[in-house]
């Protein structure tokens, strides 16, 4: 066991690693943990065997799902690495890991160059005031072009993107690589053994323009705008020393107008060590960190310092069937101690810590005290995701993080009945750990309905409920809750008469149906001279209320109707109530069908986001799903809000569109307003798919 920790937060450092799908975030943990010397062979991820991805969900798909944790020294400071998925379907697991990081670390990859995934990672960071840094990575593979991939940035991100690293690049293949504040060149050899060696003069690349003395200039530039003493030296011509460059990057990078770029290759580790410095030397601190406000909206005003009283958020939550509740933790102030109690801000509760462990990939190693900075997993405790815990002196509570909200629905059912208890108490785990899926019943369809980000994000919801709960579910597209209702006034008779054997059965009613705003039935009675006695009227009604449960078209539950008791008669032996609520509900059939019913449809507002570029094509789709304008506002940088109305019916995929059409860059809120006739030609479709759930 770890006994006391050696560092504090002046030697704590938590990088979350962010980024495009595939850029190689999890290859690139591997290498840092195998240069370290932390593991004896190179893992990857398509063969299921890094440290990173070792939930099996991962193993099996190939691909991060989950943030997951690797700590190690170097030299004489730790380093937290937050190994974040890529896929927008996990996207809650990216604002979980760059909740908890000082610096977010963005993988672009050297084939691919910038994708909406490196600019959700760079424009997460900024909001959340992290401090940031560009990893090119695949610089082995020959399709990867590091200079490109730089301007790429330099174009998407502006003037704070700052080459450190780069690549010298003769005949197509990389020659050795440059750093660029020791001024100094290397190769790597098999080993990813870097060997100093001659420094180039000139072009560093045959096709691009790139050249030394100006890439030493555009640092020296970014370096002299973090300081005003800098600047006078800048411009007075005189070179910076590296240790003016070196803090110069540092100050850049807290301040968020330096983001500095270097490059590597994951699977030949040339550049790893390089990085690994590059952390040591430019990276803030956690005690340097910005501490998130509190829930209230007001600073925090506390010191990411050990001696100070504890404060400590929960940044993510795992539930393992047999280990429990695994709490990951980020200590602002103070200390947590396993055995020490501590206050949950959210309703004052009080508890006693448990054990705590310091997480390398799955392995999990216990210590028992955690400093302000580090990152920690406590296990077995009641807190949830977004928890601040405290020390009783000094409660105070941080801000809940902002997950994105569900946006694809698939309605769940029990593949075996009997299975519902079970799916339930599975989903509650699953939906602790996860505060991006929502789970509820629909009232008005009585389906079972999960929410979350995308089809991938639902079908490893299925898969885990079947792997750690042992209940196997079906998604299907959830039911809409059509309505229908009538558009004439119309004043129709119903009469039930039944002679069998000895005592009858009569019952005899003209009503008047007409239209009406109102969700309930609205009864009038207007019989003159008693031709329907009093006593009847609650029976008319209550057969009328009951007939609404289904209306005439496709048995949706039936609105807007007003029915007025007009005449009748009655047989002073045979009448009954029941015999009053049977001609109610002829009268209602003959009614309805004569009173040009309709059916409605359930119409939501519609906000989406997009890039300008995709105005248009979003417009256009929207015209297609029957969406009407409402307006356009431009948001933030290059971004647009589309306003419209649009059919629920219409909804059920536009995630799937929007992600498609936007490359992920687009994001929407949609709620109910209101129902509306839906159009005729609609109505025979809507027939098919509402048959099944009304036919009793
Ligand atoms: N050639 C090469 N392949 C890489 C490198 N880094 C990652 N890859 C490959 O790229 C794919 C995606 O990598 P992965 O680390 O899972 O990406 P992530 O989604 O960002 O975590 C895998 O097949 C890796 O083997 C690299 O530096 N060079
Ligand atoms: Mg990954």
């Amino acid at each position: 066991m770890n006994n006391m920790s050696k560092f504090d937060a002046v030697k704590i450092k938590n990088i979350a690693l962010a980024g495009h799908s595939g850029a190689g975030k999890t290859s690139l943990a591997e290498a840092l943990l195998y240069k370290i010397g932390l593991t004896d062979r190179l893992g990857k991820t398509s063969e299921g065997n890094t440290i990173c991805d070792y939930d099996a969900e991962e193993i099996k798909r190939k691909v991060s799902i989950n943030t997951s944790l690797a700590n190690f020294n170097y030299e004489d400071i730790k380093i937290n690495l937050i190994d974040t998925p890529g896929l927008f379907d996990f996207e809650g697991s990216v604002y979980e890991g760059i909740n908890a990081a000082d610096t977010v670390l963005i993988a672009v990859s050297g084939k691919s160059g910038v994708k909406v995934g490196t600019q959700k990672a760079y424009n997460l960071a900024t909001d959340l005031r992290k401090s940031k840094i560009f990893v090119i990575t695949k610089l082995d593979d020959l399709n990867a072009n590091f200079y490109n991939t730089l301007t790429d940035l330099k174009t998407v991100f502006g003037p704070t993107v700052c080459p450190v690293v780069v690549p010298i690049i003769r005949n197509s293949e990389i020659d050795g690589y440059i750093n660029l504040i020791e001024m100094k060149a290397y190769k790597y050899d098999e080993k990813g053994k870097a060997v100093e060696t001659e420094m180039p003069a000139g072009d560093l690349s045959d096709k691009m323009d790139y050249r030394l003395d100006g890439l030493y200039q555009a640092i020296s530039e970014a370096v002299a705008e973090t300081d005003d003493e800098l600047m006078e030296k800048f411009f007075e011509g005189e070179k910076f020393t590296q240790k003016e460059l070196i803090d110069g990057i540092h100050k850049g990078m807290n301040k968020g107008i330096i983001t500095p770029v270097v490059c590597v290759s994951n699977t030949t580790l040339a550049g790893i060590d390089m990085l690994l410095k590059e952390f040591q030397l430019l990276l803030p601190s956690a005690s340097e960190m910005y501490i998130p406000n509190l829930s209230s909206g007001e600073e925090a005003k506390i010191k990411c310092d050990e001696n100070e009283p504890l404060s400590a958020f929960v940044f993510k939550t795992a539930v393992d069937p047999f280990v429990g509740k695994m709490s990951y933790i980020k200590v602002l102030s103070g200390k947590l101690q396993s055995g020490k109690d501590f206050v949950n801000s959210k309703d004052g509760k009080v508890d006693k810590l448990g054990k705590i462990y310091n997480l390398l990939g799955k392995k999990q190693e216990e210590v028992d005290v955690a400093v302000a900075g580090d990152i920690v997993v406590a296990t077995k405790l009641e807190i949830s995701t977004s928890d601040t815990i405290c020390d009783a002196s000094r409660v105070i509570e941080f801000e809940k993080i902002n997950f994105p909200k569900p946006c694809y629905a698939m309605a769940l059912q029990a593949k075996s009945q009997g299975d519902e208890g079970k799916i339930s108490s599975g989903i509650q785990k699953i939906l602790d750990e996860d505060l991006t899926l929502s789970y509820a019943m629909d009232l008005s369809t009585k389906e079972q309905i999960l929410s979350g980000l995308g089809e991938q994000h639902l079908e490893v919801t299925v898969s885990k409920l079947k792997a750690k709960f042992g209940v196997e579910v079906v998604l299907s597209v959830p039911k809409i809750a059509y309505k229908e209702t009538i558009k004439k006034k119309v004043k129709v008779e119903g009469k039930h008469k039944k002679q069998t054997g000895g005592h009858g059965q009569f019952g005899h009613v003209w009503i008047e149906f007409e239209p009406c705003i109102s969700d309930e039935l609205v009864f009038e009675e207007k019989v003159f001279g008693g031709a329907v006695p009093k006593n009847y009227f609650p029976a008319v009604e209550k057969g009328l209320q009951e007939s609404m449960k289904k209306g005439v078209l496709a048995g949706c539950p039936v609105v807007g109707l007003k029915a007025i008791l007009v005449d009748g008669s009655y047989h002073p032996v045979d009448s009954s109530e029941m015999a009053f609520k049977m001609a109610a509900s002829i009268a209602y059939r003959e009614g309805l069908k004569k009173a040009d019913p309709v059916m409605l449809e359930p119409i939501g507002n519609l906000s989406v986001v997009v890039p300008d570029e995709n105005t248009g094509d979003v417009m256009g789709e929207l015209n297609k799903r029957r969406g009407r304008m409402l307006g356009m506002n431009p948001i933030k940088k290059g971004m647009t809000e589309i306003l419209s109305e649009v059919p629920m019916k219409e909804m059920q995929d536009f995630t799937l569109y929007l992600r498609q059409v936007t490359r992920g860059m687009g994001y929407f809120e949609y709620d109910f307003v209101r129902y509306e006739q839906l159009p005729v030609n609609l109505i025979s479709e809507v027939l098919v798919s509402v048959g099944s759930v009304n036919a009793e």
